[in-house]
């Protein structure tokens, strides 16, 4: 049985202030819509702003990187959320869109700080995508948005801009964290008040899921 995400329930701070985008390849453009459509749904479900959420389109998975960085690089974004659908064909292209699509996400995230997440199906025929695209394997779309938005909060509440470094160093700020429960107490104990949302979020990608 394939795997879930799991949902963030609300986000935490004032999520009129987040803006997300998602980043579409239109190749296999139809299906590439039921994932557009499912992280729509779940950024909605967030309760976002009503200009929040941009939706940017590529020719191809292979180009997905490239805009993402350079939304990225504009600083605006919370999230943004990649989806694509790579179909494999005769030729071994397929294994290199896909490939590079997601080692390219990766670089982005891990280089710019923001939350970029994977939303590409790689399927071995049409059917198996159309299963992923809001069939009976879920939508990954969807689940790519949730991972976004769960990132974004989880930086958030670490207290670090989105380039790793501390925003709040004072002592005030260090207290203010430890009360929020983001940081544990001497005794090894985690503070009281810990923020639900996250423990939720990490509890539910520790649950077994099956394979996809
Ligand atoms: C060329 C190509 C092929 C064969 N297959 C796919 C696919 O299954 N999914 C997808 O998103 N894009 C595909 N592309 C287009 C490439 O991603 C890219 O747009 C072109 O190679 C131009 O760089």
């Amino acid at each position: 049985m394939a795997g879930r995400a799991p949902k963030l329930r609300r986000v935490a701070r004032s999520p009129r202030s987040l803006r997300f985008a998602i980043v579409a390849a239109r190749f296999n453009e139809r299906i590439t819509q039921r994932l557009v459509a499912g992280a729509l749904q779940a950024l909605r479900a967030a309760r976002l702003g009503p200009d929040a959420i941009e939706v940017h389109w590529v020719p191809g998975s292979f180009e997905l990187p490239q805009a993402a960085s350079h939304l990225a690089a504009t600083g605006r974004y919370a999230g943004i959320v990649c989806v694509g659908v790579v179909i494999r064909g005769q030729t071994p292209h397929f294994e290199h869109i896909a490939r590079e699509a997601a080692s390219g996400i990766r670089q982005v995230a891990l280089a710019t700080g923001v939350p970029t997440t994977f939303g590409l199906i790689t399927a071995l025929s049409e059917e198996q995508a159309w299963e992923r695209a809001g069939g009976e394997v879920g939508n990954r779309g969807e689940e790519a948005a949730e991972a976004a938005l769960q990132m974004a909060e989880w930086i958030h509440q670490l207290g670090n801009d989105r380039a790793g470094r501390p925003t709040r160093v004072t002592a005030s700020a260090a207290g203010d964290r430890a009360s929020r429960g983001h940081v544990t107490s001497g005794s090894g104990k985690r503070a009281s008040r810990s923020p639900v949302r996250l423990s939720q979020a990490t509890r539910g990608l520790r649950r077994p899921h099956g394979t996809r």
